[in-house]
């Protein structure tokens, strides 16, 4: 058997059918606008994001990079969770070449950050203060289990950001994972933000790339902080064929990622030596109980030499993500594998 790799998402490699769509895809020098394969990706994500414009763009991190660059200027702040990706890890981008401060909120254990907490941090108008200019959420929310964020509870930030005129940026890497989980449509999820990004390339299998959505203004703005970046593509058209795959078919089938991920939750809370946090999409978190004979390092290293790959990230314990090419021999794999190294403990 192939390893099992249930380290992330974004291991996933290109479906069969990406492959073909890439190697006959039309191209053009996008940096021209000239790509009609990009064009046509960004037409359809702006629709299914339901806002106006579409920006393709490398990587989920330059879509939050470039987000955080459009909405803020130089010494502006940003309210953002203390456990979210683009303040924990996109290496410190929005204050190294934004020069934007962030202003953490402790996170709630399902991804929300309290509106109190929201409200509280709004600064006032007074030459000693940064200027808020921006609330950041993530949806789904990788270091909170992959939780899924609700219309109402982003409609309830949406209207107090515009209360207090500020911008509301979504990363929604795993936007479509919280759709699938909420059993909506990603639109509706992303209706009060400005800005979205989310990912073609975790559970929806594209090789590379991510897409921001917003305003024709706000992306006209984006264009130009994406090419200051570096990230003006030129026939990447070959990229966006697999992207289109990605948003039409692969966002239609993560339910089945989701289930298989219960599934193993289920199983390794029969385990006694293990602790399985809350599980809500395709994301798998737990860590040994205290006093257990074995640590992470070792059950790494036992469950690879049986050929499945989890991963660890020190005090938030260890995660093991489901996604297309874990089917269910894999998963029956892994659970034995998990049961054999913890049982010889
Ligand atoms: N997450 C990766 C790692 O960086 C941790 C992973 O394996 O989960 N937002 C969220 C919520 C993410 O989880 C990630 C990647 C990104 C943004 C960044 O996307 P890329 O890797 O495309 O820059």
């Amino acid at each position: 058997m192939d390893t099992i790799d249930l380290r992330s998402d974004t291991v996933t490699q290109p479906t069969p059918e990406m492959r073909a769509a890439m190697a006959k895809a039309e191209v053009g020098d996008d940096v021209y606008g000239e790509d009609p394969t990009i064009n046509a990706l960004e037409k359809l994500a702006a629709e299914r994001m339901g806002k106006e414009a579409a920006l393709f763009v490398p990587s989920g991190t330059m879509g939050n990079l470039i987000a955080l660059l459009v909405h803020c200027q130089r010494g502006d702040e940003v309210i953002v969770g203390d456990l979210a990706h683009p303040f924990l890890n996109e290496t410190g981008g929005m204050a190294a070449l934004g020069g934007i401060q962030a202003h953490t909120l402790r996170n709630q254990p399902d991804g929300t950050l309290k509106l109190e907490d929201i409200e509280g941090a709004i600064r006032a108008d007074d030459q000693h203060h940064p200027i808020t200019r921006l609330i950041l959420l993530e949806n789904t929310h990788n270091r909170c289990y992959g939780s899924a964020l609700g219309a109402d509870y982003i409609g309830q930030v949406g209207t107090l950001a515009k209360a207090h005129g500020l911008g509301l940026h979504i990363d929604g890497a795993r936007l479509f994972n919280a759709a699938t989980a909420l059993g909506v449509e990603a639109k509706e999820l992303v209706a009060a933000a400005d800005s979205v990004t989310f990912c073609l390339s975790k559970g929806l299998c594209a090789p590379v790339g991510s897409v921001l959505c917003g305003s024709d203004e706000f992306i006209r703005k984006a264009l130009r902080a994406r090419k200051m970046l570096g990230g003006g593509m030129r026939q990447a058209g070959v990229l966006a064929a697999a992207g289109l795959i990605a948003l039409e078919t692969m966002t239609q089938r993560l339910g089945e990622d989701h289930a298989r991920a219960n599934a193993l939750a289920e199983a390794l809370r029969e385990m006694d030596a293990l602790e399985v946090f809350p599980q809500h999409t395709n994301i798998v978190r737990f860590k040994f109980k205290e006093g257990a004979a074995m640590g992470p390092v070792e059950l790494l290293a036992a469950m690879k030499e049986r050929g499945v790959l989890i991963s660890w990230g020190g005090a938030w314990g260890m995660r093991a993500l489901t996604h297309y090419w874990i089917d269910d021999a894999a998963l029956k794999h892994t659970i034995e594998a998990f049961r054999g190294v913890l049982q010889s403990a």
